[in-house]
């Protein structure tokens, strides 16, 4: 059996980018995506949407685990595009946590304030300073002004987990509305506090949400892939997915899972100062966030 040929892990933020992300909670790319991947995407989009029975075109809608739907879903699990980014922040522990298509038309229906993940004991409890999920979006209708369902998030708001404006729709100082030409790409820091701008227009916006989290958070739109799925995917989309059977492998994946990449920089499967006697999935690695960090 041919041994697999590993890949370096694609490019991530900029000194810039991170200084944003970290300080603002949102980082914003403007053409990220071709006006061909936009039609190739909004195609991918519509085919899921008439492919469901319960689609109804003039109300809000949402599907998740879409990169197990449609074949151009499922090569954005490892995208190049995004995919540097959060294996910045979770590096070979790397997962999808889930993959929505969102289609908002003119419509009253539209979210509260309010951070993702746990509520009742949220992640910044225990991960103060780096987001246990992030989610990247890609925006594939033009939202040039408010009232077009747009995100509307607090920038810096993921430091605190009380809002005296949770679960209302109210708008406050400071607030940014996500008004982006259509080809743009978000990452989101999911302790970030955002709701949603009623659509009042007639572009119906629409959408894609894919969210990241270390491989020991639940998933949020699966428990399991289906193995013949998995099968069609390469190997870092495979253990991306992090279907595993046996629960505690999601805290120490298999040995087969390792590298989940190469160092970008240095094409090695360990950090430099590594210690031979220990097993690589056993091994530490050093995510992007530690490397920045003074020793
Ligand atoms: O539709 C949006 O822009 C935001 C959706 C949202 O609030 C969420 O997924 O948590």
């Amino acid at each position: 059996m041919s041994e697999p040929q590993y890949r370096r892990a694609p490019r991530g933020f900029t000194p810039e980018q991170w200084e944003q992300f970290t300080t603002e909670g949102m980082l914003v790319i403007e053409g990220a995506l071709s006006d061909d991947e936009i039609d190739r995407y909004i195609e991918a989009l519509d085919r899921c949407c008439a492919a469901d029975s319960s689609f109804d075109p003039t109300t809000f809608y949402m599907t998740e685990n879409i990169v197990e739907r449609d074949p151009i879903f499922s090569e954005l699990i490892d995208h190049p595009r995004h995919l540097g980014y959060v294996y910045d922040i979770y590096g070979e522990l790397l997962k999808l946590h889930l993959s929505q298509i969102f289609v908002r038309p003119r419509d009253s229906v539209h979210n509260h304030w309010h951070p993702d993940g746990a509520r009742v004991v949220p992640y910044a409890v225990f991960a103060p300073d780096l987001s246990l999920q992030v989610k990247v979006s890609y925006w594939l209708t033009d939202l040039p002004r408010s009232g077009m369902g747009n995100f509307v998030y607090l920038p810096g708001s993921h430091r605190s987990q009380y809002s005296e404006h949770y679960w209302t729709h109210d708008s406050i100082p400071g607030e940014k509305i996500l008004c982006v030409p259509k080809g743009a790409m978000t990452l989101v820091q999911c302790n970030t506090w955002h709701r949603v701008e009623p659509n009042e227009s007639d572009v119906v916006r629409k959408n894609l949400f894919l969210a990241y989290c270390p491989s020991w958070i639940c998933e949020g739109d699966r428990i399991q892939s289906s193995p013949n799925w998995l099968e069609t995917l390469n190997r870092e989309q495979r253990i991306i997915m992090r279907s595993y059977t046996n629960g505690y492998d999601r805290a120490k994946p298999p040995v087969e899972d390792f590298p989940l990449f190469l160092d970008r920089e240095t094409g090695l499967a360990s950090d430099p100062d590594v210690d031979e006697r220990v097993p690589l999935q056993q091994r530490k690695r050093r995510t992007m966030h530690e490397k920045l960090m003074p020793s």
